[in-house]
């Protein structure tokens, strides 16, 4: 089986502090291309932002104005290739539009657990309005042009995360190796921390597809057939 997967659109609504940052017309051309190269495309997560409202706790509200925003993709995201698994970013869409929170897929032998990776965050599990808080005072900083602040911040997430390149330092990709155990999957597929990578780790597969906001292209092909596993930055093959 082929497959696809893309996360962390954080598709907005369309105002200064929508990070999403593509034009909708050309992020569809992304998305056909997607279709005819796979059989399957997995939406991992943080698809939709929901935590910047400019008043706090209004994720159902937000996740309406956002789909409202991008209804070309949302139309899109309905077809039968699509599995949408929800974030932290875009949590509400579990309880609102029944998306899981993990999914098992398993293809010519090979057993994959795709999950966001917020769960690795303590923060995120113990006391979620922390993360939340944070989320929703960096929109206002974006909004009040307070863009070094906004950046501070973010650097102080990214560090929170766990999240790195190598290996032996990483918690994040030791959290989803542990995760892959538990569910007995040969590879586990993550998003959440904007940090695109392919690491193996003994007989497990780490894969992280990135981040689609901000402008970029990011994706990860998975061919269970041929046993190749890549991330991409570009997708003009
Ligand atoms: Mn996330």
């Amino acid at each position: 089986m082929r497959i696809a997967v893309i996360s962390d659109l954080h598709l907005g609504r369309h105002d200064t502090v929508d990070p999403f940052g593509h034009d909708d017309s050309v992020f569809l051309r992304f998305l056909r291309f997607l279709e005819s190269n796979f059989e399957r495309i997995v939406l991992l997560g943080d698809i939709y932002e929901t935590l910047t409202a400019r008043a706090p706790r209004r994720q159902e509200a937000e996740l309406a104005a956002a789909r409202a925003a991008h209804p070309e993709l949302v139309r899109r995201f309905a077809g039968p290739q699509y599995h949408y698994i929800h974030g932290n970013h875009d949590l509400v869409a579990g309880r609102v539009l029944g998306a899981p929170e993990e999914l098992v897929l398993e293809a010519d032998g090979v057993r994959m657990l795709f999950t966001h990776g917020h769960r690795h965050d303590w923060v995120i599990r113990k006391a979620r309005w922390i993360s939340e808080a944070s989320v929703w005072a960096g929109a206002w900083l974006r909004r009040l042009q307070l863009r070094a602040m906004f950046r501070a911040l973010q650097a102080v997430d990214l560090r929170l995360s766990g999240a790195l390149p190598d290996p032996a330092r990483c918690t994040f990709q030791r959290w989803a190796i542990e995760r892959a155990h538990q569910r007995d999957a040969d590879i586990v597929v993550t998003g959440h921390t904007h940090l695109g990578l392919r690491v193996e780790h003994g007989d497990r597969l780490f894969l992280n597809s990135g981040t689609c906001s901000e402008g970029q292209f990011s994706f990860l092909s998975l061919d269970t057939r041929d046993g190749r596993y890549g991330l991409h930055t570009s997708w003009a093959w």
